[in-house]
């Protein structure tokens, strides 16, 4: 497999000799989208954070309203741009915008939440919608997932044995490491698909 996708493709940019990848951290309120964007970015994180005035309030004191940007270099060569989407569905108007061009996504969804894993399923299906570029799911507070957790979740989901789903720490820097490189290594390869479809 090629490590260097077509500059030329859907939300690749070419910065100087580099490439620059974009790549949205999506999910269900309160999943930890902003903790993983802020636990891995080199850069500090552009969060636009409200104090919750609903009934949601119980559970935590800020959500996101808008986005969170942070960056990742992989190596001298190649950076991933993070774009965290807010978790509420009354601002699910910005999917679509934070999506725009997006090379791939994360599901984050919470171990500990009965409701998270039927909550990523809406917003599943409307990324999926969006456009049909890789995703990985990831389990949020979860040490490992035994195999009927995670044959349920794909279940529940509705994706595909080759779709990964990992847990993960949203909080540990080698964690959320972990979940990146599997996203990446399914955005490349599907750059590598689509490049020799098209005969490059
Ligand atoms: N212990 C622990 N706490 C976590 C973890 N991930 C997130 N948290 C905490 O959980 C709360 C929610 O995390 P956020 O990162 O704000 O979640 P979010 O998905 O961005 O939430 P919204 O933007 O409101 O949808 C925060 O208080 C975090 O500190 C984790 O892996 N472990
Ligand atoms: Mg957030």
């Amino acid at each position: 497999m090629s490590l260097r996708p077509p500059g030329s493709a859907r939300g690749v940019r070419r910065r100087g000799r580099g490439t620059a990848v974009k790549i949205v951290i999506t999910g269900p309120f309160a999943a930890g989208k902003t903790t993983l964007i802020r636990t891995i970015s080199e850069i500090t994180v552009l969060s636009t954070e409200r104090g919750i005035s609903d009934e949601s309030a119980a559970r935590k004191r800020e959500t996101t309203v808008a986005m969170d940007f942070g960056r990742i270099s992989i190596d001298s060569d190649l950076v991933l741009y993070l774009f965290g989407t807010p978790g509420q569905e009354r601002f699910d108007f910005m999917w679509e915008v934070l999506g725009e061009g997006m090379l791939g996504y994360v599901v984050l969804l919470d171990a500990t939440q009965p409701s998270s894993a039927e909550d990523s399923l809406s917003i599943l299906r409307a990324f999926r919608k969006m456009a049909p570029v890789p995703f990985v799911v990831a389990v949020n507070r979860c040490l490992g997932l035994d195999p009927a957790e995670e044959e349920r979740l794909r279940g529940l989901l509705e994706i595909e044995p080759d779709v990964p789903v990992l847990p993960c720490d949203a909080t540990d820097r080698e964690s959320v490491k972990g979940v990146l490189l599997a996203l990446l290594y399914a955005v490349l390869e599907s750059l590598d698909r689509r490049s020799a479809a098209a005969g490059v």
